[in-house]
């Protein structure tokens, strides 16, 4: 039985063992040390780095503020190319670094930047390149890098949905000068607020790590007008929990895929994206988009009759960030110009995508989209 009041939302936060987590709250409790690079925070920086395969990771205390920790200790300046079509943080990074932001439309089968239309929008101002793996779909990196090396540009990637994304066996977080990640709780890998960058080489790994403790070398040296992004030793224990049931969480999120796959592709009028070949994917989102056409609804229509329903469905990204007041005024936000990010953010909705979604849960979010009840 259906309980038709139940709100099913976007998504749900995977949660480590109450037990389990007490457990090291007392080993937290006993040593008395709480933040500052503890034992906790040590140790998942490690096996994080295990875990995604990849040289470096430094620990953050949300997703937005490594991205904008990687500009500064690039020296970015001037312009940077990057997309319309993600989370807001994205763009604010580069302004909070008084960066311009140039906008380039995105690849419709990817919903990525198109790096066919990146060297269009380089100029003598451009230091670099900000993609992001927009639901964990990985970029064309090499085509990406190819530009980057042409032109002598630096690329970060904002990786925040891309938590153990994998292309070929190789982790998509080590392609680029830097990634970041986010753990916040809405994300494949939560910390309850966290984040992380992703650095090829430990004097990178030692800079950041200086940049996101005030500049601090030692007690009284600073070298760098640095920030306080710390993460602190109980998010650090609930991230080291957290980390050994993710794999299981994200084969969870694969079985939902494959039942809304199953369930849709026949449906007239929406769309979605396969799996991309030797990808491991994480399954972060699940974006549909709507032909109002072809489907005899328009995309906000059915948004809101999901959530009359109790569905809470998210259009992620919509409004794109190029149309948000402070940066509507670029020169490269112009509709003209995101042709194909408009259209992506004009049809999508993230369908609820979580480990815990219940077969009953699931069927629902399809019976609507379907349309089997009576409207
Ligand atoms: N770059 C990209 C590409 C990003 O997507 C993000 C963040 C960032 C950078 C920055 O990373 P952070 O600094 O945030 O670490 C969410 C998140 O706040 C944000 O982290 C995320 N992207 C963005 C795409 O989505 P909201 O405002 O849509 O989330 P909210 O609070 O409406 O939650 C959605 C649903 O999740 C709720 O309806 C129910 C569920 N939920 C949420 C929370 C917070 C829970 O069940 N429990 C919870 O504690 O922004």
């Amino acid at each position: 039985m259906n309980d038709d009041n139940k709100l099913i939302t976007v998504t749900s936060p995977l949660l480590p063992d109450l037990d389990e987590f007490h457990e090291m709250l007392k080993e937290i409790w006993d040593s008395k040390w709480i933040t500052n690079n503890g034992s906790f925070h040590k140790q998942l920086e490690k096996e994080l780095a295990e875990y995604l395969k990849v040289p470096y990771v430094s620990l953050f205390t949300n997703g937005t503020l490594p991205l904008i920790t990687a500009l500064q200790a690039l020296h970015i300046t001037g312009e940077v190319i990057t997309t319309p079509y993600s989370f807001v943080a994205t763009t604010h990074a580069l302004w909070w670094n008084g960066i311009k932001p140039v906008f380039v439309d995105i690849d419709p089968s990817t919903g990525n930047i198109d790096p066919e239309k990146i060297e269009s929008a380089i100029t003598s101002r451009t230091t670099a390149i900000m993609p992001v793996h927009v639901y964990g779909k990985p970029c064309d990196t090499k085509k990406i890098q190819s530009i980057a090396d042409k032109y002598g540009l630096k690329v970060i990637y904002d990786a925040a949905h891309a938590f153990g994304v994998e292309v070929n066996g190789e982790s998509v977080l080590n392609a680029g000068d830097l990634s970041t990640l986010s753990f916040h709780a809405t994300k494949v890998y939560n910390t309850i607020e966290g984040g992380a960058m992703i650095m090829h080489d430990e004097q990178t790994k030692k800079r950041i790590d200086y940049l996101k403790n005030f500049g601090f070398h030692g007690e009284t040296e600073v070298i760098a007008p640095g920030i306080n992004s710390k993460m602190d030793e109980i998010r650090s224990a609930y991230g080291i929990l957290n980390l050994r049931q993710v794999d299981a969480a994200i084969e969870a999120r694969h079985q939902v895929a494959i039942k809304y796959r199953n369930a849709l592709r026949e449906v007239d009028g929406i769309t979605f994206f396969d799996d991309m070949p030797g990808v491991r994917h994480n399954y972060s989102y699940f974006p549909i988009f709507i032909d109002s056409e072809k489907y005899g609804m328009s995309r906000d229509e059915l948004y809101f009759k999901m959530k009359e329903s109790n569905v809470l469905g998210r259009r992620y990204f919509y409004p794109l960030i190029s149309e948000f007041s402070t940066y509507k005024g670029l020169p490269s936000a112009g509709r003209e110009n995101l042709p194909n990010a408009h259209k992506m953010a004009d049809s999508v909705i993230c369908l609820p995508m979580y480990h815990s979604l219940t077969d009953m849960d699931v069927q629902k979010v399809i019976s609507i989209l379907k349309r089997e009840k009576a409207e």
